[in-house]
């Protein structure tokens, strides 16, 4: 454990903020969690963040921390041990692109499940989307079919990868979502179901399931 300690606000339901969640418990870094919802007048993420995003990390001295590659990387470098990124360069840069592609499906993931919303959705844009995605998850198929993480069991990459996927699954099953076939995963890549699955099992990924949050008027959250 170290000695520093530090406030993470986020969300019940943020992937991005379960991504640092669980580089926090991985790494043994005592933490404190502060849910909070950047869109309600009372927000503390617009204190902190220029973007008005969260999760942000707060250092018990020093400068806020905000979006979670960035803060994942400062954690890598402020807390080296145990390392979530491979050192050997090939190792490194596999897992970079595991990473990169777990984080963008995200991203892409909410732009689709935002249209889907929309009344009436541009199918034009759904197609585009749904292709993205697919295209993102065959392309980390191959990546697992032939990982090479060097000698650690989870890295930066499985993180991503496991806290996207499984955040499709929990909004598909509390309604956030409507259930998407591009979004319903599971069964579908055997390499990725097997990096998921060793994931979801690890005490990182068990302490940090995502949560549902309640709203009062004021907009302050509850969990
Ligand atoms: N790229 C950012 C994305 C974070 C993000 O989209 N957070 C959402 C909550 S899950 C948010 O704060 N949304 C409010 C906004 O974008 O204004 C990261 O990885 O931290």
């Amino acid at each position: 454990m170290s000695d520093l300690t530090y406030r993470l606000i986020t969300a019940g339901p943020s992937p991005y903020g379960r991504k640092v969640d669980v580089v926090l418990h991985e790494k043994g870094i005592a933490f404190e969690r502060v849910y909070d919802l950047p869109w309600a007048e009372a927000t503390h993420t617009r204190r902190h963040s220029p973007l008005e995003q969260l999760p942000i990390l707060l250092p018990e001295k020093g400068e806020p921390v905000w979006d979670s590659a960035l803060i994942v990387d400062w954690l890598e470098i402020m807390h080296p041990d145990p390392p979530l990124m491979p050192q050997v360069r090939d190792a490194r840069i596999h897992c970079m692109r595991r990473r990169t592609l777990g984080e963008r499906i995200m991203e892409i993931a909410q732009a689709l499940i935002f249209e889907v919303h929309r009344d009436p959705p541009a199918e034009i844009t759904v197609d585009r989307l749904t292709r993205k995605i697919e295209g993102g998850l065959s392309a980390l198929e191959k990546l697992y079919d032939h990982r090479t993480g060097g000698k650690l069991e989870c890295d930066q990459g499985d993180i991503a990868l496991a806290t996207t996927l499984l955040c499709w699954e929990f909004i598909i099953a509390e309604g956030i979502s409507p259930p998407l076939p591009i979004l319903t995963w599971r069964g579908k890549h055997r390499a990725i179901d097997k990096c998921v699955f060793k994931m979801e099992a690890r005490p990182s990924f068990m302490k940090t399931a995502p949560q549902a949050m309640q709203v009062d008027i004021a907009g302050e959250v509850a969990v």
